[in-house]
């Protein structure tokens, strides 16, 4: 055991008498368990305990003797997490969603199990029973009230569920994250399984229908480590010339759907995923004619901020942060302005199917491909590999007011389509994909048959390069597929990725 420092966040004298060493901690998880982690995008994932069990994992195997646990978190999470306990080969089964490259590695070479589950659904998965059991619960808080409740940390995520449902429980008290995180959150307490499931009674994005504090038994909890870091930084590159035009196509979109009328002038609530095209979309409108606009999301990215900043961006409602250094550190610096314009939600309310229809979310996301009848590759490279996971993607496309997918045309160096005949993988379906974009243009599919989807991803998203081949496919599968209605042909459909992986171009 350890005393607390004077400073320490640490308030509930029941919990103080629990405070020890990462080692300590991490000494009480034994082989074999299921831990439910914290974090999410890089954000709020606890920073000592999973260090030190990699070291315990890698000092087990030096004896020969096996020590595999399994990960539950709420998204991907960092090297300290992901990362060390990957690299000593020390997890089992990994699930919901993870982006880090050694984890990627073993997975993609057999030696891990991933399941890559809608992120809406995990919660009620683990409520319901349908993963096993909840064994401990490992999850960062910015500190702990008189009482025992919980000041959440930079992300919500799963924290809520795993502090319910684990046996037992580890926190971390991360003195680096901000003290005026406190009154930013919003926990809801509400839901229920079926047959006894009540309405969420969120109607607007920035509606409050819970509390701002996690609960939690102090009964269950084993051990409270203080930790001062960092949360991981997610690097942005400024957006190229492919993202500009990609953000260039939706911002047209968008005026083209407000004079019709099918949008209004304000929009509806945008969901954007992870990387450097939906930074580009949010930079696009920030520099855009629309105002007072309202963003229901997983993730609150750089570009969110300087909308926020810029007052365009009038609220924010998430599940974590996911920030360069330097948003990082602008928003601490002034994270008490920034408070009425951010809620921070457990990602089962976050992206809860109700709510995503309810409030006519525009979601926009990046993917690996699509075919020429708009299934959508979200997850697998060629088919067999994992690149990061379905993420948020499927909850917000399929329930969305508005359902964009974006990607540039071409991938490594032009040696990959991503517009291909037949998705090698498919996460999202026809039926879930309103709209494709590439740096070529914009399809709007709405309203259109399979045939007609065809021709216009290949007329307005395939590059040049590979549109010739892509219209001779599909002219000569109209000619001879068995069934007119999603033209193919079979023996050549996955014909280019075959192609790619043989001679590493399609
Ligand atoms: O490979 O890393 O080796 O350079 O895929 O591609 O173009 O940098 O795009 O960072 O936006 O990621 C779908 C992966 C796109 C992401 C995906 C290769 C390419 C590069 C990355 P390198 P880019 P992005 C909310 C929503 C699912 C989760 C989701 C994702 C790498 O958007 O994970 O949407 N989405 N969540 O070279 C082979 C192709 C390729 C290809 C790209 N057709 N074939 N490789 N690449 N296209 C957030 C959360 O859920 C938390």
């Amino acid at each position: 055991m350890q005393t607390p420092s004077e400073a320490s966040r640490v308030l509930c004298a029941k919990l103080r008498s629990k405070i020890m060493s990462a080692e300590e901690a991490a000494g009480l998880i034994p082989s074999g368990v299921n831990v439910g982690m914290s974090g999410f995008t890089g954000a709020g994932y606890p920073k000592a305990v999973p260090s030190a069990l990699a070291k315990r994992i890698m000092d087990a195997n030096l004896y020969g003797k096996k020590f595999k646990i399994g990960v539950w978190t709420g998204a991907s999470t960092a090297p300290d997490l992901d990362g060390a306990l990957a690299m000593v080969d020390g997890v089992e089964m990994r699930l919901p969603y993870q982006s880090d490259p050694t984890c990627r590695k073993r997975i993609n070479a057999g030696e891990m199990e991933y399941i890559d589950i809608h992120l809406s659904h995990v919660a009620q998965f683990v409520w319901s029973g349908f993963l096993g059991q909840l064994d401990i619960a490992v999850v960062e808080v910015s500190g702990i009230l008189e009482d025992g409740r919980l000041i959440p940390s930079s992300s919500i995520g799963n924290n809520k569920t795993w502090l319910d449902q684990a046996d037992k429980i580890i926190l971390e008290v991360n003195s680096w994250q901000n003290p005026a995180l406190e009154g930013m959150h919003d926990i809801y307490y509400g839901t229920q399984l079926p047959p006894n499931r009540k309405p969420i009674p969120l109607t607007l994005t920035d509606d409050r229908i819970g509390e701002a504090y996690l609960r939690c038994d102090p009964n269950k909890v084993i051990a409270v480590v203080e930790t001062h870091s960092p949360d991981r930084n997610s690097a942005f590159s400024a957006p190229d010339e492919n993202s500009r035009k990609i953000a260039g196509h939706i911002l047209e979109f968008f005026e083209h759907e407000v004079k019709k009328g099918r949008l209004p002038a304000d929009l509806l609530p945008l969901q954007s995923g992870v990387g450097n095209i939906a930074n580009a979309v949010m930079a696009g409108l920030n520099q855009g004619p629309f105002e007072n606009l309202t963003a229901y999301t997983e993730v609150l990215q750089d570009g969110m901020l300087e909308m926020i900043k810029s007052g365009k961006l009038t609220c924010a409602s998430a599940t974590a942060f996911s920030l360069s250094s330097g948003a990082l550190a602008e928003l601490n610096a002034d994270l008490g302005r920034y408070k009425n314009n951010i809620i921070l939600r457990p990602q089962e309310i976050s992206n809860h199917p109700e709510i995503i229809r309810r409030l006519g979310v525009i979601a926009m996301n990046g993917m690996i491909e699509a075919d020429i009848y708009g299934n959508v590759n979200s997850t697998h490279v060629m088919g067999t590999k994992i690149m990061n996971g379905i993420g948020g993607s499927g909850d917000f496309a399929r329930n969305a007011y508005l359902s964009i997918f974006m990607t540039p045309s071409q991938a490594k160096g032009g040696e990959i389509s991503c517009i291909v005949p037949m998705a090698s993988h498919v996460d999202h379906t026809e039926h879930d994909v309103q709209i494709l974009v590439t740096e070529q243009g914009l399809a709007d599919l709405r309203g259109l048959s399979p045939k007609q989807r065809a021709k216009a991803i290949i007329e307005h998203c395939a590059h040049p390069h590979f549109k010739p081949a892509l219209s001779d496919y599909y002219k000569r599968a109209l000619d001879h597929s068995p069934g007119k209605q999603t033209p193919h042909l079979l023996e050549e459909a996955l014909s280019w990725h075959v192609r790619y992986l043989r001679q590493g171009s399609m």
